[in-house]
């Protein structure tokens, strides 16, 4: 592609802001600083092998810098991009035991909150494998002129007004999904900005992959164990099951599940009732896209938007991709819901 034809993703935003007459541009600034942030936790992330040589996390290093840990510094660096953006009202993120409210008078005016997984599968850093921020923005329910509450952060998906994740793999890349569709750009390392790579991204209504930790299956319900056996006979007679793929690292999952169609999982089991990913900082944001492109994401009772959260880092299980195959893995678990797990 020549660079003449790359459309940055400032000005994509800001051309897709303009079909609303209505729009203050607040939503296309805050998409901008998480770019920025995206860009600066990039930036560390590419040095992540260098730990041993530059300095552990937490020694000093050949400059006389600390290191930080990885997720802690991607943490600080939205807090710190998020308050300097005059639009943002407040955070809430999966390392912090609370939101926080920021208490300048800029703040205090915005009209936007925002949720975030901060480094999302960082236990992938040793190996390697891609790892990801995800991002959840809302509009603030409580009054202007005031430090938001926690209310805001307490908010469906239905009232997401913009959510997205930054993907560190083999290339980086900023995927955002608003009402309009979801869109992908790829970090054009030469001139430092995300360039439209990804237009109008669609999750297939069927797919060929299942992506679960299977190691856990003994502890899965009958309804799963058996939507596991489909799985491994389907289209047998073309001697052909379905393939499995999983990462561990959910936003590799389901940039994969996105660009491919599938389904990715993480069901209930007997040890954890509302299984392991967060509602606000993971489940939200990524059901979201998958709807905004065209796929489904339910916990087994509801879709994931409609759950209304009690608390700040709930749990919930989730099965989330191409539609039929949401459908097919529902149909195997109320057919045994009256079997205990
Ligand atoms: P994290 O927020 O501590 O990184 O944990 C979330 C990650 C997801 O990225 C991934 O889908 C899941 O945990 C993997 O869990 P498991 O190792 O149990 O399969
Ligand atoms: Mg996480």
């Amino acid at each position: 592609m020549s660079q003449s034809k790359l459309i940055t993703m400032d000005e994509f935003t800001i051309q897709e802001t303009r079909k609303f007459p209505q729009a203050t541009g607040d939503l296309s600034a805050i998409l901008r600083d998480l770019g920025l942030a995206g860009k600066v936790i990039n930036n560390q992330v590419r040095r992540a092998g260098l730990v041993d040589i530059l300095g552990k996390h937490g020694a000093t290093n050949v400059q006389g810098e600390e290191q930080m840990k990885l997720d802690i510094f991607a943490n600080d660096t939205l807090i710190n991009i998020l308050q300097n953006c005059t639009e943002c009202a407040g955070i809430g993120s999966e390392e912090n035991d609370d939101h926080i409210s920021y208490q300048d008078t800029f703040s205090a005016n915005s009209k936007y909150v925002v949720l975030f997984d901060p480094l999302d599968g960082s236990s992938n850093i040793d190996v390697n494998a891609p790892i990801g921020t995800i991002f959840a923005i809302y509009r603030r329910v409580s009054e202007l002129g005031k430090p938001c509450t926690e209310a805001d952060f307490l908010q469906a998906g239905k009232n997401l007004m913009a959510a997205g994740y930054i993907i560190y793999g083999s290339s980086t890349m900023m995927v955002y999904a608003t009402r309009l569709g979801v869109n992908g750009f790829t970090l054009e390392p030469s001139i430092g900005e995300f360039c439209l790579s990804h237009p109008n991204m669609k999750c297939a209504e069927n797919g060929k992959i299942y992506s679960l930790n299977q190691g856990n299956s003994i502890k899965y319900s009958d309804g799963m164990q058996a939507y596991l056996n489909y799985c491994m006979e389907h289209n047998k007679e073309e001697g052909r099951p379905l393939t499995q793929r999983y990462i561990g690292s959910m936003v590799a999952d389901m940039h994969r599940t996105l660009i491919k169609g599938g389904i990715f999982m993480y069901p209930a089991d007997k040890s954890n009732p509302n299984g392991k990913l967060r509602l606000q900082y993971e489940c939200n944001p990524m059901a979201f896209i998958v709807e905004a492109a065209g796929g489904k994401a339910t916990n087994g009772h509801e879709n994931i938007l409609d759950i209304v959260p009690t608390e700040l880092h709930q749990r919930v299980p989730i099965y989330i991709g191409s539609k039929n195959m949401v459908n097919k893995v529902m149909e195997y678990v109320k057919e045994h819901a009256t079997t205990p797990m």
